[in-house]
């Protein structure tokens, strides 16, 4: 039996993916740009054994079953195929934060269980090839697999890592109650590409946002990369809101957060929002201002409470 741990950290983008291309596969149909945070890890350990007749697939203990499990499996499988190997699996996945509520764990697990497959099949792989494994998994894992910064490019293979130096920047989660199961990610994108009229206008958008957005990073400008990031989920969520039915992450806490983000702005805080696929808010902002947006986020009602990430290191194995 051969057994690999893996430890990846999850990813907030900064610019947003949100369609998949023509092409199939699961490329993405814009290019993204992400921040992986230290606070947000999955750590996953894979063995490959012999003797099993079928995989084991635990997520926190529990069996998987319907779409993450077909989706775990055609990873195991195309990791088998690489290494020339027909042994089941046992994959025992843990989150340090709440699965499956907007808090981007399919980012952090596919990027785990990719690096951890690979090792425990013998393979060795580098890490492009990781970050392309983990993208037929989950789009956003891809970019879990570098440390700080990365991007995606539309219908890329992999994703790759942006090299930024002296920018202290820190990622705020504002956790809002959840009042209903969200719409999984594929299934809004989807119903978004099929059905939104604005969908061709974000597709549009999201490549010159992406450069404008990249170039602030590099020079390390948080006010023009924060502009950006805002109109990036914004169009985004545009697109969503202009599907039939709509596709609504948005609760009122949300919107409060966001408010206090302009205020703090307004009064000399660079403070930035994003939203994903849920209802809660990350803010990005500079390492010295962070507890001072901490305080102020924590009191808005129906924020129940807000995490605190710095740019987080490149997914790793671990000693099992
Ligand atoms: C992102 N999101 O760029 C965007 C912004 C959510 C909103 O990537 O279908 O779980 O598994 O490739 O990666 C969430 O979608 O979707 C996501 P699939 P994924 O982070």
């Amino acid at each position: 039996m051969r057994s690999a741990t893996a430890i990846a950290c999850s990813n907030i983008a900064l610019v947003k993916y949100w369609g998949k291309s023509p092409r199939g596969g699961n490329l993405t149909a814009v290019p993204s740009l992400s921040l992986t945070l230290d606070a947000m890890k999955t750590t996953t350990r894979v063995s490959f054994d012999e003797t099993l007749v079928e995989d084991s697939l635990r997520l926190a203990g529990k069996e998987l079953s319907g779409r993450s499990r077909t989706r775990v499996y055609a990873l195991l499988d195309e990791v088998r195929a690489l290494a020339g190997i027909s042994a089941r699996a046992i994959m025992d996945s843990h989150n340090d934060f709440p699965t499956a509520s907007g808090l981007a764990s399919s980012a952090s697990g596919f990027a785990a269980l990719a690096l951890a497959a690979q090792a425990a099949a013998g393979l060795n792989l580098e890490p492009s090839q990781i970050s392309a494994l983990a993208r037929r998994g989950s789009a956003s894992a891809a970019r879990s697999i570098y440390p700080g910064f990365a991007e995606l490019l539309a219908e890329a293979d992999a994703a790759a890592p942006l090299e930024v130096d002296d920018f202290p920047v820190r990622m705020l989660v504002a956790v809002v109650t959840l009042g209903v199961k969200e719409t999984a990610s594929t299934d809004g994108m989807l119903h978004t590409q099929n059905t939104s009229p604005y969908y061709p206008a974000w597709v549009a958008l999201a490549p010159g946002l992406f450069a404008e957005a990249k170039q602030a990073l590099l020079r390390r400008d948080l006010q023009v990369l924060g502009e950006c990031m805002e109109q990036s989920t914004l169009a985004m969520h545009a697109s969503m809101w202009a599907a039939r039915p709509a596709l609504m992450y948005w609760r009122d806490a949300s919107l409060r957060v966001v408010e206090a983000v302009k205020a703090l702005r307004a009064r000399g805080v660079p403070a930035f929002f994003t939203m994903d696929a849920g209802p809660h808010v990350k803010v990005l902002t500079s390492a010295d201002e962070a507890l001072r947006v901490q305080t102020e986020l924590a009191q808005i009602p129906g924020v129940v409470r807000v995490l605190v990430s710095a740019p987080g290191p490149a997914a790793t194995l671990v000693e099992s």
